[in-house]
């Protein structure tokens, strides 16, 4: 046993010298290409140093590059030929630091953790519009599809997982100004893995998705890519039968933002990936006909005209566009499009609408099919996803939502969309920056603090219960026929009109010395500052659907044959508020899990290839915090195991400690390192865990145990030879 221990002292020295002379190599090229850790560059790197690094690297087509195991990835707006399967094999089980930086590697860390310490993890993925957050996802899904151990049964699913991707991007993805395809939802996404690393399920959870794109898109921005790849794409004998024209411009719902045709877009073609995917995601032929009769719908509700009667009031004209929606009866549309349902004490009275508000409830209809329907669409995602057997598995999630976005004009869904990534900022904060200086603290560790910006004042501003922007919108909300978008920003300033982050034109500008419509109020984010104009957003918070327009979605064969239940919507619940409770219970699902992150960056705001914006990089390293994240990840320690971890799995390595360990674990973990040769400055002990400087040194240890592992097993196998 000795003889093999010191073979395996051996071995270590020799690997950890491999790994050192391979980490000099990227050294000599740092020149030419750049450093490709952080961590490795100056003790005191300046802003400009990191900035010049990035961008050396970037020119050289090197868009990855760490801080220690987070991933800095730089979006080329170009193919680049790095993710082929090739490279997916070069990665495939290979440490971390021993290959060029790349999503890739990150994957199969993050796969390798959970293998052989059973665990659950996730991927965090953030940046701004633009940046590659999407992309990034979907390389780490591929990877996983290829990597991954496979059966028949597996390919199954494998096939079931990449292909929701087309499925939900076509649904909840358009183009705007700042992303061709961009998210217009927020999806969580479990990956499940059995015992042998296969992938054996998954389940998707998605949030607030931007409804009011199906009816109002501004200007340069379209709607949900499906309802292009339809009309450009379906088939003749579909069209014909849904009575759409192959015609984007015959459709209101679709010419608003007076940019159908997108260069980088092939809707045909997409249309076909669609059509293939639903079929592998065991939609039926009748599922998908009634998916396709209602997206149909919707273009066809879009085109109601209505005509001003001789009191005023709205009337339909005998629409062309009637026969085709939803299969609901004739009168029952007349009547709901045009008036409102009250029901008085013993009967129902119909109020009729001005023209004005029957527009407001046709869109609210429109609204609200297509958000039923996308959940409807998640739900059966999910169905095909779903693993059955009920051993325990270990899950990886991905984390892609809709990136800090900052227009001429921002509306309540950019402050939907910004709150959710301070949200998301906050945690990563919370697990890095804090919980890492304050682990220190607890384990005894010595340590000079770093100081950071801490964003959960704006966090608080938003939802504090009582005086935060969500309570005071709200409030208002419950207030119909007095309070207006005007009174919601009075209350505001009455309420947090002092707080450093708000800024209103009554309270003038101090705080970013610049001019302020009346109407708007200003947030300082953590990303920088947005100006929200307040215009609509009771309304939109209110989400309106008058009863009518639940009756219609009742009585509508297609509806009702797709969704199946009686369709529920809450009428007392506010948009912002669901929203923030859910994210609140994605936090939770989140805190759970062992975080890694990507962080992703958008180079130019022209989506142009090898351009490097400095300043428009520079402003995104700082509010990522990535400079704060280098110091403490330099002045730290990359690893930490508590200590009766580390022994249990690394006890075969030592005489002392192997195969029975009596004594404390942290004894045993002094015991076991002295043995294998860790230098002082290596290593530390904690209160109860051991933490270690650089990956390297454990990754070498790993090394050592896998070969101990195999030498062990021979050993065993030819004891056992004769019986
Ligand atoms: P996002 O997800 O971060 O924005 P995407 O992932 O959709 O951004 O990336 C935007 C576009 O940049 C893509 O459509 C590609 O054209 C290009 N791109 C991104 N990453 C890569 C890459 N690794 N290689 C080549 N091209 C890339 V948003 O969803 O708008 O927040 O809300
Ligand atoms: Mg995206």
């Amino acid at each position: 046993m000795t003889h093999m221990v010191l073979e395996v002292k051996e071995s270590l020295e020799e690997r950890c010298n491999q790994i050192l002379r391979n980490m000099e190599a990227s050294l000599t090229a740092r020149d030419r290409v750049g450093i490709q850790d952080f961590v490795l560059l100056d003790p005191h790197t300046s802003e400009s140093a990191f900035l010049d690094n990035l961008r050396k690297r970037f020119h050289e087509n090197l868009i990855y590059t760490y801080i220690g195991t987070l991933l800095v990835s730089v979006n080329p707006y170009k193919e680049l030929d790095i993710y082929s399967k090739k490279q997916m094999d070069t990665y495939m089980g290979v440490n971390f630091f021993e290959l060029p930086p790349h999503i890739y590697a990150l994957a199969d860390n993050v796969f390798r953790t959970m293998q052989s310490e059973f665990n659950n993890h996730f991927i965090l993925i953030s940046g701004e519009s633009g940046a590659g957050k999407t992309e990034a996802s979907k390389k780490i899904l591929q990877f996983y599809a290829v990597s991954c151990p496979s059966t028949k049964l597996l390919n199954n699913v494998r096939d079931r997982l990449l292909l929701s991707n087309p499925v939900l991007e076509a649904f909840g993805n358009a183009k705007t100004l700042k992303n061709d395809n961009s998210s217009r939802f927020g999806k969580y996404m479990d990956i499940q893995f059995d015992h042998q690393g296969g992938a054996v399920g998954g389940h998707i959870l998605s949030y607030l998705l931007e409804k009011s794109r199906v009816v109002h898109q501004n200007h340069g921005e379209r709607n949900f890519h499906i309802f292009y790849q339809l009309v450009e794409g379906g088939e003749e004998d579909l069209l014909r039968w849904l009575g759409l024209e192959r015609n984007c411009k015959n459709y209101r719902y679709l010419v608003q933002g007076d940019c159908a045709k997108v260069s980088s877009i092939n809707d045909k073609s997409d249309w076909k990936t669609v059509r293939k995917a639903l079929s592998v995601i065991e939609f039926s032929e009748s599922d998908t006909e009634h998916l396709f009769g209602i997206i149909a719908s919707v273009l066809h509700l879009g085109n109601i005209k209505f005509d001003v009667d001789a009191r005023g009031y709205a009337t339909l004209n005998n629409n062309q566009e009637m026969h085709w929606l939803l299969g609901i009866p004739n009168q029952v549309l007349q009547q709901g499009l045009t008036h409102r349902k009250i029901e008085a004490k013993t009967e129902e009275v119909f109020s009729p609408f001005s023209v004005d508000h029957a527009v407001y409830a046709r869109d609210a209809l429109a609204k609200a099919i297509y958000g039923r329907t996308f959940n409807w669409l998640v739900n059966k995602i999910n169905e095909s996803l779903a693993n059955k057997d009920s051993s325990r598995k270990t899950v990886i999630g991905l984390l892609d939502i809709y990136g800090f976005e900052v227009f001429s004009v921002n509306s309540f869904e950019q402050f939907c969309i910004n709150y959710c990534n301070e949200k998301l900022q906050q945690l990563f904060i919370e697990l890095t920056l804090k919980s890492e200086q304050e682990e220190y603290e607890m384990e005894g560790i010595e340590w000079e603090p770093v100081p950071y910006f801490n964003n959960k004042i704006i966090c608080d501003l938003v939802e504090e219960k009582f005086r935060g922007i969500i309570s005071l919108l709200d409030e208002e909300c419950l207030r119909p026929g007095e309070a207006t978008d005007i009174t919601f920003l009075e209350k505001m300033e009455e309420k947090i009109g002092g707080h450093p982050h708000f800024v209103t034109h009554k309270l003038g500008d101090q705080k970013t010395r610049k001019t302020l419509d009346r109407g708007d109020f200003r947030l300082l984010h953590y990303a920088g500052e947005v100006t929200y104009c307040v215009v609509g957003f009771l309304d939109k918070n209110n989400d309106l659907l008058y009863r009518n327009g639940k009756e219609m979605m009742e009585l509508s064969v297609s509806l009702m044959s797709c969704f199946h239940v009686i369709i529920y919507l809450p009428m007392t619940f506010k948009v912002v508020t669901q929203f923030k409770s859910s994210l609140v219970g994605l936090t939770e699902i989140l805190m759970s899990k062992e975080p890694w992150y990507v962080r992703c960056i958008k180079p130019n705001e022209a989506k142009q290839p090898g351009h490097f914006n400095d300043v428009l990089v520079r402003h995104q390293v700082k509010y990522l915090g990535l400079m704060e994240h280098l110091r403490v990840r330099r002045a730290g320690f990359a690893y930490r195991r508590k200590y009766e971890i580390f022994l249990q799995r690394y006890k075969p390595l030592c005489p002392d400690t192997w195969p029975n360990w009596k004594g404390t674990a942290a004894e045993g973990v002094q015991l076991l390192i002295k043995h294998l040769g860790y230098k002082p400055d290596e290593y530390k002990m904690g209160r109860t865990k051991i933490f270690i400087r650089h990956p390297r040194t454990l990754f070498a240890t790993e090394d050592a145990f896998q070969v101990c592992k195999h030498k062990l097993a021979t050993r065993i196998q030819a004891k056992y030879k004769g019986f």
